[in-house]
């Protein structure tokens, strides 16, 4: 880089020269032909720096759920920037983030009471990982460190988070990842659930396999099973029905600790504060991130139960009890962001206005079933996923060019994972809202016939 003056770098809403960000989960060399721009936002709108209103059909991806730019939550980032930029999270702290912590665990359900805050969902996974772990070793298990994860699971991209994942794209560059990690199957099958409303009825057995690894491995050495409630990433599969109380059943069984990732489910995606709630199962963690602060500030965190937070609470108090934590951990600014969501998310009654609008989607997105090339249309909470057929010797890029079909010539922005489109609006999409993302659809699947 050259250290040209100040002077010589004008700002401008659109960036001249697109070479220097390496962008994240980008085709960079594609994306840098044909850039997709976004400048601001409004509710349920992107705005291109040419002005043209682009539907959000994706809440950001999966984080704005209030909807974007809401002026409650501007408001308390600006005030915070104003009265306490910085607080150290070790040792000291500001008010707030307790105040934060209470209301988070006040939304979870049973004694899912203390939190430990990150500033994302991949050191929200790697902090419940480690925690697990820690747990068994102060409570005179250390031989139970065999982590359980899910083929197709995504849980960030952080070492711990790769190697309980089930992605093979993110894993197979990584060499050998962390030793002793095993994975369920995953619980998507199109033979026995293709076009489901909501969970499927088959699958409950795949909970099973979690037995035929503790028979393998012996329970005295695992120490948790992490999975998604719902898998989010990997094109949403909703979990097959009584297959969660299956696998905490399991857990009790053999003393595992169960976590729910709900990075994605967490915060009225659902309709229920966590999918915890919705499907009635206990998990000893939850991991959350992305809506907490309905994506305006990065923050992460873990729920976990009193037993698993008094477990630590001993030996001389002057000594740290947790070996873990971030400089960001509660930061000022996503903590103030946090509570000006939790309030509005409240008021406006967002978590229930999902669970009345969800009937409504999934005759909405079921309806483009019968499309070209449409193989699968699943829907859960506000979440739809419709898989397409793959072009001959080109897997992904049917949906990539819906992805960019859509952004370019039907003003919408959607997800897309291998052939998969994944929808995911703000909770505050109202129900003509619903039918313009369908029209969008349609015009882009015929397109990319
Ligand atoms: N766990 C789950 C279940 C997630 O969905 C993470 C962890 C990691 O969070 P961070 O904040 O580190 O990115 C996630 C993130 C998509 C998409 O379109 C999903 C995520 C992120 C980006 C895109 O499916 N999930």
């Amino acid at each position: 880089m050259s250290l040209g003056s100040n002077a010589a770098r004008t700002s401008s809403s659109v960036p001249n020269d697109l070479e220097a960000f390496w962008m994240p989960f980008t085709p960079n060399r594609a994306f840098k032909k044909r850039p997709r721009l976004v400048s601001r936002a409004k509710d349920m709108h992107y705005y291109t720096p040419d002005g043209r209103a682009i539907l959000d059909a994706t809440a950001g991806m999966w984080c704005t759920n209030a909807g974007h730019n809401r002026d409650p939550i501007v408001a308390a980032i600006k005030d915070q920037a104003e009265e306490l930029d910085y607080a150290p999270p070790f040792q000291f702290a500001h008010p707030k983030s307790f105040q934060l912590a209470s209301r988070i665990a006040e939304l979870a359900p049973g004694d899912l009471d203390h939190v430990f805050f990150t500033n994302s969902g991949s050191e929200a996974v790697d902090t419940a990982l480690k925690m697990a772990l820690a747990y068994w070793n102060v409570n005179g298990q250390g031989q139970r460190t065999r982590l359980i994860g899910r083929e197709r699971g995504y849980h960030g991209v952080g070492f711990g988070g790769i190697s309980v994942g089930g992605i093979v794209g993110n894993r197979k560059m990584f060499g050998t990842l962390l030793a002793g990690v095993d994975h369920l199957p995953a619980t998507y099958n199109r033979e026995h659930q293709a076009f489901t409303k909501g969970d499927p009825e088959w699958g409950a057995h795949l909970a099973d396999e979690l037995e035929r690894i503790v028979a393998l491995h012996d329970a005295s050495t695992i120490a948790a099973v992490i999975v998604e409630p719902m898998a989010g990433s990997t094109g949403v599969l909703p979990p097959p029905k009584g297959y969660l109380k299956r696998l905490r059943a399991i857990c009790d069984k053999y003393g595992i600790l169960l976590i729910f990732d709900e990075v994605i489910t967490g915060f009225g995606r659902l309709g229920t504060a966590f999918a915890a709630e919705r499907y009635g199962v206990l998990p000893d963690m939850i991991t959350f991130a992305k809506g907490v602060t309905s994506g305006t500030v990065p923050m992460g965190g873990v729920l976990t139960r009193k037993h698993i937070h008094d477990a630590f609470m001993k030996g001389p108090e002057h000594v740290v009890e947790f070996a873990h934590g971030y400089t960001y951990s509660a930061h000022p600014l996503a903590v103030a962001a946090g509570i000006a969501t939790l309030d509005l998310y409240r008021e406006e009654g967002l978590f229930e206005r999902a669970k009345t609008l969800e009937p409504v989607w999934a005759d909405a997105i079921h309806s483009l079933k019968g499309l070209p090339n449409v193989l699968d249309i699943r829907t859960l909470g506000l979440v739809g996923a419709i898989d397409l057929a793959s072009r001959p010797d080109a897997v992904g890029k049917r949906a990539y060019e819906a992805m960019e079909h859509g952004f370019h010539e039907h003003d919408i922005v959607l997800r897309i994972t291998g052939e998969t489109l994944a929808l995911t609006p703000p909770l505050t999409i109202s129900e003509a809202q619903i039918g313009e993302i369908t029209d969008k659809l349609k015009a882009v699947i015929q397109a990319v016939a």
